[in-house]
Formats: structure tokens, sequence, C-alpha cells
């Protein structure tokens, strides 16, 4: 595995830095350290009351990416580096030229719950409160927005109760619109380990896919997309004609008969599910005391995505079930610091520390605290809207930080052609390769996770440190910082003065103090005094944490941060999703997230193991819907609607209902040639809370009829492949690509030269004209630099074998496509801890090596680190073998 050659570092060999992991929600402690042999090394920290010590495949993989090849070193104005004061007074000057022509709300900033929350700090500080426009909004609008919302309808704030411990002390976990095993994978873990130590526990798993959550579920519900309140108000309504409600707990709580009469009304067969199956949860549920409800993106992302949420907070409340050991309904936040940026008021209509913009007292106390000049009385554009504007020139100047919206945004062709045509683009991120940075007028270079200081706060309320271990690459600097620098040269040199990232933090703490006062639960004014040293030394904790209240859990009391001080139940009456199937678009598109890549693959895709789960872009499609479709294994198929076209792999499997089917969101225009599936994707949103509805559009489907097949292998030169269809990776010796087209190449040697950047290479061919295969290896000096497989049919040659040989001697070996009989071809990797290919797994099952999950941990190690493969292991003895997954 190429790790990354040492740096220089703060690292001395035998110590380690404590910092938390810069992927998802979990928020594991990671010790960053150094191993034997001088290299940076990963390891989960046993402290850490996240993880106490657990990593999943992205955690363990952190040090492969830390590689600084494709890092942005200095700022660059319009392609041409620059240092940073010529590009940090561009952009204060034309900021302040937008802002003095067409007012403050022709600027924007798109920022992300990535940041961390120094960094959200500073860029809420500067667009609210100096700028005078709320105009800031994040991608957690594509993630949390709905859950927020819901929170604040309820609660009258936007808290999530419970803790991880719940998960593990209940006696019933309900996942809905949630694939835990995979995207929040050492939570998973914990649940896991708490059910194989009290079998009695139980799981329920509402998805309209069976996916690798549905491993130790008792049940799983394949919901009709959408179909999630429908459920909720069935139990609700359950709830209540058992007697199951918690009349005393009831007393806190308004709005019980208008909910009850809208969950009545509702239709409970829009769930898509059977009355026997509505009674199975129903039971489960009511009759077990100890729930916890959690729920992620199939609830929140969805044009009905908030009122899903008050259904499932209406049950919780109806029974007093919430805020409890074991109990409660469970919004996992899925980036590193979503948490944070809700805390810090990240989102265009917030304040810091749960205080609301449009709110008065609020206002005026927040100017008061920061002394601004000026601030918004309404919302800003939230990131749906704030396109459009940008597109329609409403917004002139925008500043795009730690986030891709050109791949994640829905409708992103129309978010591309926003920013191909804006006035004025800054964008900052750690490397210029991403579809995004590629537009920007202005680049700013950010340091990356291990290279700068901050605090970020988990699903649980848990604040921990990201510390720096590594020193940034060229000019680059911390978020926080840029932002600072932005703010004294628009004018404001006190407000934007501090020296160091512990005096935000220290400031933040003390705005919490004034947010506090105003009856604001988020309250960490104990640290506002912190000093540098008690920064670098914070240990993770879970707020509050203030002189009234420490930790814990909320709402369990009754009290609620609403006007009346009560819980609110919703009525919520079940909407599906907008767009309908039909005719001429018969498929409804899921999107979503695969095991071992985090969103646009800027950071995972950097580790090659990383790449070799799931290395094409997919489809999962039905066996009845691809018999139709005369699909067949190893085709590629077209999806497309008006917005646009996406190619992808087939992958048929009864994971998925008829006439839906699920493709991942990671691809961009960097890594494939047609995969960025939100340019299929309508930006229609949430009226409440913005949350555009990504999982809900409509597609048409076709086999995508490839003349002919390609596989091809190259080194560290990053090649540029040529073709309908291609997808572009990182290997362990260079880069690995599939590629597919229509019509043979009229020179596939010339093709390969140009792709592969090697003119003056010496190829050695082998055509096949009976079977249609050509098979080139381009070497230098006896050196194989590059080698490129083209058949009629899906290449079956053994991936890791070709990518192996890359650098090597042996050019012309490898044309033969098979490792020796003394090194089978191991797969594609299924165990990416312990990289265990599918080959080597389903040889152990079918000899009788191995007829259980541990024994093919005991043969190859699979599924012995982080754990996130068994699922897959169970699928593969499931199918494979004699005694079935339950040995
Ligand atoms: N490996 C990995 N982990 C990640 C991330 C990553 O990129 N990669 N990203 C992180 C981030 S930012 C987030 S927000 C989280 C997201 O974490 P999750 O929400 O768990 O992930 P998704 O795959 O987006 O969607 C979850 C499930 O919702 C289902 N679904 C679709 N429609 C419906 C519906 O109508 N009802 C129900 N009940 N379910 C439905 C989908 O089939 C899918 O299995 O993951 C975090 N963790
Ligand atoms: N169809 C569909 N679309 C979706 C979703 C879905 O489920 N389906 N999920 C949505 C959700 S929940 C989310 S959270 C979004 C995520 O989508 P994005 O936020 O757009 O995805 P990322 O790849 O995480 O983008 C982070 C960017 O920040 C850069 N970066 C990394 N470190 C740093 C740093 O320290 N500083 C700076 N300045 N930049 C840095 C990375 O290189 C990368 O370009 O996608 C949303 N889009
Ligand atoms: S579960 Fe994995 S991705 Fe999430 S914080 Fe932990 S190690 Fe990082
Ligand atoms: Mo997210």
């Amino acid at each position: 595995m190429t790790s990354p050659a040492p740096r220089r570092s703060r690292l001395a060999p035998s110590e380690a830095i404590r910092t938390t992991c810069p992927y998802c929600g979990v928020g594991c402690g990671v010790l960053l350290g150094r191993d034997g042999a001088g290299r940076i090394a990963v390891k989960g920290d046993p402290d850490h009351p996240a993880n106490f010590g657990r990593l999943c495949s992205k955690g363990t993989a952190l040090a492969e990416t830390l590689g600084l090849d494709d890092r942005l070193r200095a700022p660059r104005v319009l392609g041409h580096e620059t240092g940073w004061d010529t590009a940090l007074d561009l952009v204060a000057a034309r900021f302040s030229e937008v802002i003095r022509e067409h007012g403050p709300d022709a600027v924007a900033f798109y920022v992300s719950g990535q940041l961390l929350t120094e960094d959200y700090y500073v860029a809420n500080k500067l667009m609210k409160g100096f700028i005078g426009s709320a105009n800031i909004d994040t991608n957690s609008r594509l993630c949390m927005a709905s859950s927020v919302a819901g929170h604040r309808r309820a609660f009258g704030t936007d808290t999530v109760p419970g803790l991880y411990a719940d998960l593990e002390e209940a006696d019933l976990v309900v996942l809905t619109g949630s694939n835990l095993a995979w995207c929040h994978p050492v939570l998973y873990q914990r649940l896991v380990a708490a059910k194989a130590a009290r079998p009695a526990m139980r799981v329920v798993v509402i998805d309209p896919r069976r996916t690798a959550s549905c491993d130790i579920a008792d049940l799983h519900l394949a919901v009709a997309p959408g179909g999630d309140a429908a459920i909720f108000n069935a139990l609700l309504a359950e709830i209540d004609r058992r007697g199951a409600t918690d009349t005393a707990f009831l007393r806190h709580v308004t709005g019980f008969a208008e909910a009850l009469a809208a969950a009545r009304a509702s239709d409970p067969a829009e769930s898509g599910l059977s009355p026997a199956e509505l009674e199975a949860f129903c039971d489960l549920w009511i009759g077990t005391p100890k729930v916890v409800t959690v729920y992620s993106q199939g609830i929140n992302q969805s044009s009905s995505g908030t009122d899903k949420v008050n259904a499932i907070l209406n049950c919780h409340l109806a029974t007093g079930r919430i805020g409890r050991p074991g109990m409660g309904p469970f919004s996992v936040t899925g980036q590193p610091n979503a948490m944070g940026g809700r805390e810090v008021g990240g989102l265009a209509n917030m304040l810091a520390c749960h205080l609301d913009l449009e709110a008065p007292a609020h206002r005026t106390a927040v100017q008061a605290f920061w002394d601004a000049p000026a601030m918004p009385e309404r919302a800003g554009l939230k990131a749906v809207e704030m396109f459009r504007a940008l597109g329609e020139g409403r917004i002139k100047a925008i500043w795009i930080i730690h986030t891709n919206p050109v791949v994640s945004m829905p409708e992103a062709d129309a978010v591309r052609a926003a920013l191909e045509g804006a006035d004025f683009v800054v964008v900052s991120d750690i490397t210029e390769c991403t579809d995004t940075a590629r537009l920007a007028h202005v680049l700013l270079p950010a340091a990356a996770w291990a290279e700068k200081e901050g605090t970020v706060t988990n699903s649980e309320r848990c604040i921990s440190r990201q510390r720096a271990a590594l020193p940034a690459p060229g000019s680059a600097r911390p978020d926080w910082e840029i932002l600072a620098e932005v703010g004294r040269r628009m004018g404001w040199p006190a407000a934007f003065g501090w020296s160091s990232v512990a005096e935000v933090f220290a400031e933040y703490a003390a705005l919490s103090g004034v947010a506090g006062a105003l009856g604001s639960d988020f309250d960490i004014s104990d640290l506002a005094g912190i000093d540098a040293a008690e920064y670098d030394a914070l240990a993770p904790f879970v707020w509050p944490r203030n002189a009234r209240k420490n930790g814990g859990r909320f709402f369990g009391d009754g009290r609620f941060h609403t006007p009346d001080g009560k819980g609110r139940m919703l009525p919520v009456t079940p909407r599906g999703p907008e767009s309908r199937p039909g005719a001429a678009f018969p498929f409804r598109l899921n999107t979503g997230r695969t095991r071992d890549q985090w969103h646009t693959m800027t950071r995972t895709a950097k580790a090659p193991r990383l790449n070799q789960h799931l290395g094409e872009p997919y489809c999962e499609i039905h066996p009845e819907d691809a018999a139709r479709l005369g699909l067949g294994a190893g085709d590629l198929v077209r999806l497309h609607n008006p917005l646009g076209a996406v190619i992808a792999r087939a992958a048929i499997s009864d994971a998925v209902r008829p006439g839906e089917v699920f493709v991942p969101m990671h691809w961009t225009a960097e890594t494939a040639s047609a995969a960025r599936i939100d340019t299929l994707v309508r930006a229609v949103t949430d009226p409440i809370s913005g949350q555009p509805e990504s999982k809900g559009s409509v597609v048409a489907i076709e086999r995508f009829a490839a003349g002919w097949h390609g596989f091809a292998v190259s080194g560290e030169i990053r090649p540029e492949p040529e073709a309908p269809y291609w997808t572009r990776l990182r290997s362990a010796s260079g880069w690995q690509m599939e590629l597919a087209g229509s019509d043979p190449a009229p020179d596939w040697e010339a093709l390969a030269r140009r792709m592969f950047g090697l003119p003056g290479a010496t190829a050695a061919t082998v055509t096949d004209a009976a079977r249609g295969t050509v098979r080139i290896a381009l070497h230098e000096d006896g050196v194989l630099r590059a080698a490129l497989f083209i058949s009629p049919r899906p290449i079956a040659v053994a991936r890791s074998h070709v990518v192996a040989a890359v650098g090597g001697p042996d050019a012309v070996r490898v044309l033969a496509g098979r490792p020796g009989a003394d090194a089978p071809d191991p797969g594609p990797t299924v165990c990416a801890c312990l990289n265990v290919g599918l080959n080597q797994i389903c040889a152990a099952i079918t000899s009788g090596q191995a007829s259980s999950v541990e024994a093919i941990g005991a043969a190859l190690g699979a599924g012995t680190s982080c754990g996130s493969c068994r699922p897959e292991l169970a699928a593969l003895l499931a199918r494979f073998g004699t005694k079935g997954a339950a040995a």
C-alpha cells in the first residue's frame, strides 16, 4: 500500500497526537503517530467516548490519504499562482465592491458541515454581523435541515436528546432511512456488540432497500419511498388505540389531539407495507418501552422531510420515550461537524448558539456581543435558492468553502452553469482537482485534516478537538485564518483580529453564555476563559457545560424550549415524493453512500484500498427490471431524464424493490465520464426546511450497448481516458481505469499512447482476431508503464495482478491478464482493512474451510478489524455456503 513519504512534522517517533476523524458524525477519536518505519500511522483512540479505540475502514485508511501530490500549495487567481496578499486583497476588494454597488445580499458564502466550529464561527460572524446579509448557507441544508426544522418545531430548539449509549441500552433500535452499517460504522459496531451481548435486543430496519444494516435486523420493512410518515402515523394511531400513551408526560406536550386526528386520517397503505408488517412493527415498538428510533437521510432528504421527522418525534413524545436511558428519537448527523455547524448557526436562518436570527431579542444580543455594524433581520437564501440566485445574477460574488456543490447539489448541471456564468467565484479547498475548484476565479489553498486545529461536535453532542500533527504544504492556511484575513481587509480589523484559534473558541464560548442567559440550551460558557494551553489539552465532552448543567440527555424532564415550555406534537399528512414515476420515466431514483468512499471522493479515493470495494459507479436494479431491459451481468446502463444522463454498471439485485434503482452519490467529473448522479436529481425542496429531495427523482433506463469494454492501468502520470464511459481511480501503483464505448478505435495503440501521455513508449500488442480482443503493454527501458485491455465483452482480467505489474519489469507476461497459479487472483476487495478479496473468501467458503463469519475471520482475517464487511461476509456465506449465514 502506498503510504505517503514521511513528512517533517511535530510527531516524534514515540508520540501520538490525539485528534478526531474528519469523516462521519460518529466523531471517532484518532491517534496519529508513526509506525516503526517512521511512516505516519493511525489508530483508534481507546479513550475517546465515541469509539473506545475502534475505527472503520475509512478511518483506518486515513494515513493513506495524506499524500501531497494533488494538494494546492499557493493561492491562484485565474489559474496563476500568486501570494496571499494579492489573492486576499482581491477577494476583499471584489466583495466590498459588489456590496457597495448592489447591497450585501448580492454576495454569499456556501460552506460546509465539515468546517471546524471555529471556521464556521468566523464565516458566520463575517457574513451575518459585518457584511450584514444572512446569505450564508451550508451543505448541511442537503443533509440535516429537515431534522433541524423538525426538532425546532417539536422541542423549540435544535437539540438531539440522546446519547450513543442509548443505542446500546435500548431493547429495540429502529433504523429508518439510515444505512448505519456503512455510514456510521463504528456506532453500528457498538450496536452489533450490544445485540450480541444481549440477544433479546431487537433491531428493525425501515428502508426501501435491503442494506448491509439489515444484517442484524430482526425485521426489515421495505417501505415505499417516502412512506415513513404513513408508518409513524399508523404507529401513533395504534399507540392511542392500545392505550399506550404516557398521560403524565403528555401534560408537558401540546398538539396531541391534532396529531392523532391527522394520524388516524392517514392511509397506512401509503407506507407500501402489508397490514401484517405494520402490525408486527407496532407490536414491537409499542411493546418495548426502551426504544430508540435512529433516522438519517432516508427521512431528511425528502420534500416532506420535516413532516417525516415530526411523525417520528410525535410517537416518542406521546409515549414519553425521550431523553431517558435507552429511549428517544436519534437523528444521526452525517458530517464530522454537522452538529457543530448547527450550534454555531451555520444555516441561513440561524444565529450562533441556537439563537434565532428572526427573533429581535436574540439578534440584538448577538449584535451587541459582536459590536457588529449591521445585522440582517431576515433569513438568507437557502442552498438551492442561493445557486438559483447566482444563476440569475442576483448574487454576483460567492465564496465556496469545504464543499463541492457541482457534484453534490441537485440539478448539478445548473449549479455548474451558475458558477460558470458568475461574476466572481472564490473557492477554498485542499485540492484543485474538484469539479467546483476548477471553476474558481480565486482558488485558496486550505490546510487539511491533521494540519489544523479546532473543534467538532459529533452526533451525541460531544465536542472534541482536531489537532495538527503535520505542516500544511506550501503556504496553505487554516480556513478560519483565511476568513479572518478577509474580514480584516474588508475593514474590520478589531472584530477579526484573533491571533489563534483558541481565541476564536473562547469568544464563541463566551457568546454561548449570552445565549444561555436568553434561554438557549447550547451553553458552554464554562470555557469562555479558556487559554491556549487549556484549549490544547481540551478533552472530549458532551455539552451543555455551564454552571447549571453538564452533559446528559434532554427533555426527559418534560422541559422544552418552546415559549410555553411544552413539547409540541404536529399533525402530519403524509406526502410522497414530488416526482411520480410514469410511462416516460418509470424508475424511482434512490441515491446515497457506499461503505468506503466519502462524498465526492477527494480524500478517500487517494487510498487505493478504499477504491477496491465498489470501484465503479453502479446502478442497483431488480432482476425483473433487468430482465425486461435485457440486462446481463456486467452490462452498463444509461439513466436519463430531462435534466441529463448518467452511465453506470448494472448491479442486478433483489435488494432493491422493482421499479426502484439505487446509484451512489460519489462519482464526479474527475473520477468518471458521466456519473454525477445529482445531474439527474430535481431541485425539489421541503417547504419548511428547504432540504432537497435527493432520493426521490425519476429516470428512464436503457442498456448502454457497448461495442467494446476496456480496462487500463498506468503509473504516476494522471491518464486522460478517451471513451464514452470511463472511470479513473488511484491504484496501488498509479491509476486504474474501466472503459467502454460503441465503436472501436481505429488505432488502439495510438489511443493508449495519448491516454497515458507516453508518446515514445514501446508497445507490445497481442491481438486475438477471433475473440476480438486487443492487449497492449507500453514499456520504457524494460519497465511496464501502462497496459490496456480491450474486448467486446466485459473485461475478465485479474485487476490486482495487472495493477501490481505496473512499474515492474515483466511487460509482456502481464498481457496474459492472469496471475500464475502461485499467486491466485484475490478478486475485488471485500475487507478493506486486511485487504481480503472476494475470490479468497468464496474459495474459503466453497472449500468448506469456513462456514461462519468468525471462521472466515480466523482463516483470512477478513472482518476482524473494523467489522464493516461482516454483513457482506454473511451475505456471501448465505449465497455460497452449504450451511447458510446462520452458522
Ligand atoms: N461511507 C460513508 N459514510 C458516510 C458518508 C459517506 O459519504 N460515506 N457521509 C456522511 C454523511 S454527510 C451523511 S449525511 C450520512 C448519511 O447516512 P445515511 O442516511 O445512512 O446514508 P444514505 O446512503 O444517504 O441513505 C440512507 C438510506 O436511506 C434509504 N432511503 C431512501 N429513501 C428512503 C425513504 O423514503 N425512507 C426510508 N426509510 N429510507 C429511504 C436509502 O435506501 C439508504 O439506504 O453518512 C455519513 N457517513
Ligand atoms: N444525490 C445525492 N446528493 C447528495 C446526497 C445524497 O445522499 N444524494 N447527500 C448530501 C449530503 S447529506 C451531503 S453532506 C453533501 C456532501 O457533499 P460535499 O460537501 O459537496 O462533498 P465533499 O466531497 O465532502 O466536499 C468537501 C470538499 O472540501 C474539500 N476539503 C477537504 N478538506 C478541506 C479543508 O480542510 N478545508 C477546505 N476548505 N476544503 C477541504 C474537499 O477536497 C472537497 O472538495 O452531499 C449531498 N448531496
Ligand atoms: S465511524 Fe469511521 S468515518 Fe465515522 S468517525 Fe469513526 S472512523 Fe471516522
Ligand atoms: Mo450529509
